[in-house]
């Protein structure tokens, strides 16, 4: 099946791919596997740069970016069309292999490729909407004005989660805005990222672009650190955990660079006694359950309030015995597997954590028994005791265990749903709009996050919005609203087109 797939992509024939691999995924001889996290069979081997291809493809990039910069951002725009169009074509191949290779339900494999279709659609109506503003001058006879300039060869460093879509949010604004794009995506998906690169790069390539799109494949010590001590890329923009993400911050603020992070969530929902219920239930199982909960948007504690805790965790509990486990790219599968064992103990030592700690498991907390080879287990849910004393709700375990907190007065669900380290993703179901409001309140007294949903889960933004959280969520922000500005330069111009040397602020200097 693969080999029809990789036909239909493009792919059969690339250089970086070996059919018929027998490792898995530890590197082995400069090459790795991709496992299929539902079976735990190997998919193909991926050969890895090296420090003389990282070299190669740096110095390409760099002077393909001295090419594309000079293009005029709309005629950018265009070339960006055809690539939306092209992935729009290959959509559900590329949501296949999405699935195949991360384990992700097929509807979401093709939901995250749509995502990368829309955020292309979106930079191609930026292109001609990478607008500065003029300012009046206090000098007569000068004007001044900023300008929006494109900033390099950028560097993207992406997770095993979102393997298309992030990339998309990225590398479509990067290119309209007249960067060229370095993408190192995970070492757990490098055949999204192959197939992904390579329609972007044969579209750029068939316009009279090479080198716009590049790829590093390889592991942290060998190609992740070459790019953030990197003076040639200007801007690395990152995606994962907290810690790689610090890690990031530092090297590339040592060397006075950019980053753009978006790392951990700890996202949590609140459900006022007045909310609709049943439309908290969709969210709340939506986001909890969904991708397995390996997302950083997913939904990790329920803050309820006490008069409807208990019925409502009963319906929970029902809707979360209904969900089918088992393979992803099997009709009516709402939750494949974890992406590998590793990811699975993290889990097992979080539900034993948190029953040491006083939570009661609600449903779940064990491996699912699918007979199909992967890592499946069976989403949870854990009750923290009446104290709301559950230490390990603070942490993000990237899998599907959802802590249910209750409260009495909103204040005190805001303070708990912000008493974490990470600002990503919050939501809260209400009828009033009075509380609806208190957790928008624009004071900032409301919820710390990034992202504030009102009878929404905490997860599935759409892309028109700035994208990113605050603390430990790395400050950054991707997608839509104005956060092409991160991928571009500011120029703030000034013009004296009289005959006079007139000086700012009154200053003579005669
Ligand atoms: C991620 O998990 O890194 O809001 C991104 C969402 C998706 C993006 C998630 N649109 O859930």
């Amino acid at each position: 099946m693969a080999d029809a797939l990789f036909d239909r992509l493009g792919i059969a024939d690339h250089p970086r791919i070996i059919a018929g691999y027998d490792g898995g995924t530890e590197v082995r001889d400069g090459a790795v596997g991709s496992v299929n996290p539902a079976t735990g069979k190997t998919i193909a081997g991926v050969r890895l740069d090296t420090a003389d291809s990282y070299e190669k493809t740096i110095a390409r990039s760099g002077e393909a970016f001295i090419r594309w910069r000079a293009i005029p951002a709309p005629k950018r725009g265009d070339v960006v069309r055809e690539i939306g169009n092209e992935l729009r074509a290959h959509r559900d191949d590329l949501g296949r292999l999405v699935a195949m290779e991360v384990g992700k339900i097929l509807a979401e494999g093709i939901g995250e490729v749509q995502e990368t279709v829309d955020i292309a659609d979106f930079a191609v109506g930026l292109s001609r909407q990478l607008h500065g503003i003029t300012m009046p001058s206090e000098r007569p006879m000068h004007a001044m004005r900023e300008q929006w300039l494109p900033l390099g060869p950028i560097g993207v460093i992406t997770a095993f989660n979102f393997p298309n879509a992030v990339w998309g949010w990225n590398a479509m604004l990067g290119a309209v805005a007249g960067d060229a794009i370095v993408w190192k995506p995970s070492l757990l998906a490098p055949l999204t990222a192959i197939a992904t690169n390579e329609i972007a790069n044969r579209v750029a390539e068939r316009l009279g672009h090479p080198g716009v799109f590049e790829l590093v494949i390889g592991t942290d010590d060998e190609v992740g650190e070459r790019m953030i001590a990197d003076r040639r890329l200007p801007l690395i923009s990152a995606t994962g955990s907290c810690r790689m993400g610090r890690h990031v911050g530092q090297a590339v603020a040592g060397r006075l660079g950019r980053t753009l992070l978006e790392l951990g969530g700890n996202n949590a929902t609140i459900v006022e006694p007045d909310a609709d219920l049943d439309l908290a239930l969709k969210g709340v199982v939506f986001g909890a359950v969904g991708t397995c909960g390996q997302r950083c948007t997913s939904t990790r504690r329920l803050i309820i309030h006490e008069s409807v805790a208990d019925a409502f965790c009963e319906k929970l509990v029902k809707a979360y015995e209904t969900v089918r486990i088992g393979d992803p790219v099997a009709e009516g599968t709402l939750v494949g597997p974890l992406i590998n064992e590793a990811s699975a103990q993290a889990f097992d030592q979080a539900v034993a954590a948190a029953k040491e700690q006083g939570g009661e498991i609600l449903t779940g907390g064990g491996r699912a028994e699918t007979g199909l080879g992967g890592a499946f287990v069976t989403p949870t849910v854990v009750r923290a005791p009446g104290s709301n004393d559950l230490p390990v709700a603070r942490e993000e375990t990237f899998a599907p265990i959802l802590y249910v907190f209750t409260y009495r007065e909103l204040d005190d669900a805001i303070a708990l749903n912000n008493a974490v380290d990470q600002g990503l993703s919050s939501a809260i179901f209400a009828g009033s709009v009075r509380s609806a409001e208190r957790f928008l309140d624009p004071s900032g007294a409301g919820s710390d996050c990034g992202l504030a949903y009102v009878n929404l889960g905490t997860s599935g933004a759409e892309i028109g919005g700035a994208f990113g959280g605050e603390k430990d969520t790395g400050g950054g922000r991707e997608s839509g609203s104005d956060a092409w500005k991160a991928y571009m330069r500011r120029q703030t111009c000034t013009t004296n087109f009289g005959e006079k040397f007139d000086l700012a602020q009154g200053i003579r200097f005669e």
